[in-house]
């Protein structure tokens, strides 16, 4: 990308946060969108956090590709292009790949950086495999690269990334997944399961505090890119089992009454007022058909593990 288009970028993506947290701190009750937490030392957080004893869902999900990829080879057949919505995960792509047999792979990702670094890392993995990286936000329809556009194509979405967006923008971005990988796709994507909040709430407030400081993190942000003075001392990392909503919340709680400066604008928020960051929700087996479904998706097969914590499901078209 040339330079100039990378400085554009910066800028809009510089715009995007500053009007977020602005309009996010003034609304009642105040919310910030999660995205916002990946920044380059929250993106590292976020990788302490998949090897926290407590944060299971890394752990199972890998697990069960380990054993069920090659299922998942023997249902979708040799030949497709792997089309991965989000930078390839060390972990997991490769059980996938080694698996299946496929003729390309099509990670996208709206950073290029990391999508460069794990397309690389991935080649190397496998000489001889088409690994063709397309930067692109997969909230939209994207345009395939034309080397695979003739080919069967199995999506790959795990993570249970899913759930960081309500149902309604779930489904909307199932449905642009279906448009993305055309007739005839597989989708198989990774959704965390409802459990007992004995295990969810430690999973999002670990004993060592990485949440924590993953979710105080965004507040450092702030201060940094937005020329804040937030006192973060003043702010406790929360997290919240919502029964309801079937989700868990993560919260930033005052703990006194404050007053700071962010972009210029002054906020004042009173003790126990809550700054919410992140909603992740839990699927039932029900409810994860039943979003499938209304993305345009028909399960086909599913798996879990013993304990029911996670679910691999693979869908079609
Ligand atoms: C990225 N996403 C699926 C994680 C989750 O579990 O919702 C983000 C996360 N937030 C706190 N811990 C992990």
């Amino acid at each position: 990308m040339a330079a100039t288009d990378l400085l554009d970028r910066a800028g809009t993506l510089h715009a995007a946060f500053r009007a977020d947290v602005i309009a996010g701190l003034s609304a009642r009750p105040r919310a910030i969108p999660a995205r916002w937490f990946y920044d380059h030392r929250g993106s590292e957080l976020f990788e302490a956090i998949t090897r926290l004893p407590e944060y299971y869902p890394t752990r199972v999900e890998t697990a069960l590709l380990a054993e069920h990829a090659g299922a998942v080879g023997r249902i979708a057949g040799p030949g497709r292009a792997v089309i991965e919505f989000g930078s390839g995960s060390s972990a997991k792509t490769p059980h996938l790949l080694s698996a299946i047999a496929p003729a390309a792979y099509v990670p996208i990702d709206i950073s290029g950086d990391f999508l460069r670094q794990s397309a690389d890392a991935l080649a190397a993995d496998f000489p001889g495999l088409p690994v063709i990286p397309v930067e692109a936000d997969f909230m939209a329809r994207v345009a395939l690269p034309r080397d695979v556009r003739h080919l069967p194509k199995l999506g790959f979405f795990p993570g249970s990334t899913i759930g960081n967006m309500g149902p309604a923008h779930g489904v909307d971005l199932l449905r642009a997944m279906a448009g993305t990988l055309g007739e005839g796709a597989m989708l198989l994507i990774g959704m965390d399961r409802v459990k007992s909040p004995a295990i969810l709430i430690p999973a999002y407030d670990d004993a060592e505090g990485v949440t924590a400081a993953f979710n105080l993190n965004l507040l450092h942000r702030i201060n940094r890119e937005l020329d804040g003075d937030i006192p973060i001392a003043a702010f406790r990392h929360r997290a919240i089992w919502n029964d309801e909503a079937a989700r868990i919340e993560m919260h930033l709680e005052a703990m006194a009454d404050i007053s700071f400066i962010v972009a210029g604008q002054r906020f004042a928020v009173a003790a126990g007022e809550t700054i919410h960051t992140e909603n992740s929700h839990k699927y039932d087996p029900r409810g994860a058909r039943l979003l499938l479904a209304a993305g345009g998706w028909t399960p086909m097969r599913e798996w879990t593990d013993p304990d029911g914590l996670f679910a691999l499901i693979l869908a079609e078209a």
